[in-house]
């Protein structure tokens, strides 16, 4: 077995090197370095992903098909972005360009669980660093989504749309969408829904309880598009309910959230347009240790009831120069976060999670660019301020000396100087030249900063509320904590040599001040926390840690119907202060598919591999996983112009495996111990109908 394991995980890895090898330099050479596969394209520069082609639960998920990328996934529908080696708050996320709050304190719902995969358009990954005026905060890289809310009709009023369903047998997930637009050729309108609904996952092991998930979203849009100007104006709902997440000590009972945002740009002249974008949020959200898992003692039972309200403001300009192109804008956001932790069987407990807390992040930035003879340059800067506050904590009816301990934690913690700010100035330079030969190669220079997330600065009783990072420890904030710095440079490029493309990239980044947990010295915190979960606490500090790596993406041509393709992404992530590695990294991987495409069908058959990730973290006990490889089929037919007929199967020799960024099980009553590490669904089929008009 380890023979073919290794032979096949080489094959994986060694196959685009023996294709650029035999491929003769030069021929049919094109100025395009894109690598085009159904529904996906990777350039050096961006990596996208039509998400709604893909049979999937939750968008997160598409994240593994794009190179350096991949997902830490805390429950069906909870994926944080990973991005070479960075995760959680350090990866942005926009929705059709704007920010979203995140109610949940462990990102239960995390940006990405707002994008339900059949109504969503696209999810663009920035390859290698986010240009500046992308986000106001995006040291670890830059995720795009954009909801598809239907096209403007050139020739007349008309109603167009789409109704479909898609069933997976194993735990009867089933996801259902639909959307109405209707629309002229400057004024739209679009109503966008869709249902995610499952039971309970089974894995060759056995069952993950609870694995449940329900889900819907909606959405109601207006835009208008002028010969100057354009506007977008919406507003929608995402109410999440008993869904599973047996990564994390709670499970979602609900999340209900309100959004709405408006876009508009003016070209003021030739050579001047405007761009404003205005987004809310607002969440409520339950989550608890006994309604969907086995329940502890009734004096054991929690639940946290978690608010988050907030919104973004941005305003920015584009000035067509000369030969080139500047961009200005400011940008503020601002979020609020509460949670109380409370037993409903016992009326007097009470913990204040978070009280009171903001978080606001005012920039401006300024960004040059210029399409050249001899190269491409773009310089980028963003100065930012975060100011943070949080409001006094307590609790009650915690008994005997806990109780005193937990009430000393509080005392020091509304004693101290809780409100912190953090001024910086992130910078980007961007060049990337054409060759001869048809090659673009690219080289990017960076230096972000990430001021704290409010748990890593409040969290001021040792607990597990830590933006998911789903490690069983808990955690305490640092009030003094600094910002983190990230210098990074990234070199790749792209070779279109006719029937062959490909796009490798490497990486290296020196993060300063790489915000982490170590062992507190708190002795109170060490002593309520060894009480409470059998460990002493962690404590969010700044270390020094450095992360590199490398990643590609190829495809081959081998006739007009047949082609292959595939991707490979290694990260390794280490402290530099100290003998550890970084936690919750993916281990090395690749895939590569078979694809036989005609005008109306295709059937793709894809070989992925895991290696095996033992370079784990010592800090927090993170378990070593053995590598793997799955084999997963999928087929397309359009049976007419409006009828799309899928199916898929997923993970087709019954493989059991499990993947080192899904976490470790904290749910009692599953048939996976606790403790150890969530395992992969078993072989699944899954199917769908998509009628579009
Ligand atoms: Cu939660």
């Amino acid at each position: 077995m380890n023979f073919y394991k290794t032979t096949a995980m080489a094959a994986v890895l060694l196959l685009p090197a023996v294709v650029v090898a035999q491929e003769p330099v030069g021929r049919g050479a094109t100025d395009v370095d894109e690598v085009i596969v159904i529904g996906r394209s990777v350039t050096t520069g961006l990596a996208m992903i039509k998400v709604d082609r893909e049979m999937l639960v939750d968008t997160a998920t598409v994240l593994k098909d794009i190179p350096g990328a991949n997902v830490n996934a805390n429950g069906p529908v909870t994926g944080i972005a990973q991005y070479r080696g960075m995760y959680g708050d350090r990866v942005s996320v926009v929705i059709d360009d704007l920010g979203v709050v995140s109610g949940g304190p462990n990102a239960m719902d995390a940006p990405l669980s707002y994008v339900s995969p059949m109504i969503t358009e696209e999810l663009g990954m920035t390859r290698g660093i986010a240009s500046v005026s992308l986000a106001p905060e995006s040291i670890g890289g830059h995720v795009s989504t954009t909801l598809s809310r239907g096209e403007f009709s050139e020739a007349g009023s008309a109603l167009s749309g789409f109704v479909g369903s898609r069933f997976s047998a194993n735990g009867n997930v089933s996801t259902s969408a639909g959307r109405l637009t209707m629309a002229n050729d400057s004024h739209k309108v679009s109503l966008l829904a869709e249902l995610d609904d499952s039971d309970t996952i089974s894995t060759p092991v056995g069952e993950i309880r609870p694995s449940q998930l329900h889900r819907e979203r909606s959405d109601l849009s207006y835009a208008f598009a002028g010969d100057k100007s354009s506007v977008l104006l919406f507003a929608g709902r995402l109410n999440t309910d008993d869904t599973g997440t047996s990564a994390l000590p709670m499970d979602i009972r609900y999340i209900d959230t309100n959004l709405a945002g408006a876009q508009a740009t003016v070209e003021l002249s030739d050579n001047v347009t405007l761009e404003g974008r205005a987004a809310w949020n607002d969440v409520e959200h339950l989550m608890d240790n006994f309604g969907l898992r086995a329940a502890p003692m009734p004096a054991m039972f929690r639940q946290n009831l978690a608010t988050g309200t907030g919104g973004q403001i941005s305003v920015a300009a584009a000035f067509g120069l000369l030969d080139s192109t500047l961009r200005v804008g400011v940008d503020a956001t601002s979020s609020d976060h509460d949670a109380t932790i409370t037993n409903p069987n016992n009326a007097m407990f009470r913990v204040d999670n978070f009280v009171g807390v903001e978080r606001d992040v005012s920039s401006l930035f300024a960004e040059w660019q210029r399409d050249g003879e001899y190269g491409d340059l773009e310089i980028g800067l963003r100065a930012k301020r975060v100011a943070a506050d949080a409001g006094a904590v307590g609790s009650s009816g915690i008994m005997g000396g806990m109780g005193d301990a937990v009430a000393l934690l509080a005392d020091a913690f509304n004693a101290a100087d809780r409100k912190q700010s953090w001024n910086s100035v992130d910078a980007v330079v961007k060049y990337r030249v054409q060759t001869q030969s048809g090659t673009e190669w690219r080289v990017e220079l960076g230096s972000k900063t990430r001021a704290p997330s409010y748990q890593e600065l409040y969290l001021w009783l040792p607990l597990q509320a830590t933006g998911g990072l789903a490690d069983g420890r808990s955690y305490i904030g640092g009030l003094d904590l600094d910002e983190e710095r990230s210098n990074e440079i990234t070199i790749g490029f792209g070779k279109d040599a006719g029937r062959f493309t490909i796009s490798p990239q490497v990486f290296f980044k020196r993060v300063d001040g790489y915000i982490q947990g170590v062992p507190s010295t708190n002795m109170v915190a060490n002593m309520v926390s060894q009480m409470m979960s059998g460990y002493p606490a962690l404590e969010f500090s700044n270390v020094d840690a450095e992360i590199y790596g490398a990643d590609l993406a190829w495809k081959l041509e081998l006739s007009e119907q047949w082609y292959l393709d595939g991707i490979a992404s290694w990260a390794r992530g280490k402290r530099r202060d100290a003998k550890d590695d970084l936690y919750r990294l993916a281990p090395p991987n690749a895939s590569v598919g078979v694809t036989w495409e005609s005008d109306d069908l295709s059937v793709t058959t894809e070989l992925v591999a895991y290696a095996k990730q033992d370079k784990v973290s010592v800090y927090n006990n993170e378990q070593r996983t053995p590598g793997y490889e799955l084999v997963n089929a999928a087929l397309i037919w359009s049976a007419t112009d409006s009828l799309r007929v899928e199916a898929r199967v997923d993970n087709l020799l019954d493989e059991t495996y499990q993947d080192h960024t899904a976490g470790i099980n904290r749910a009692g009553g599953s048939d996976i111990p606790v403790g150890e590490r969530l395992y992969g669904t078993e072989r699944t089929l899954s199917a769908g109908l998509i009628w579009s008009f």
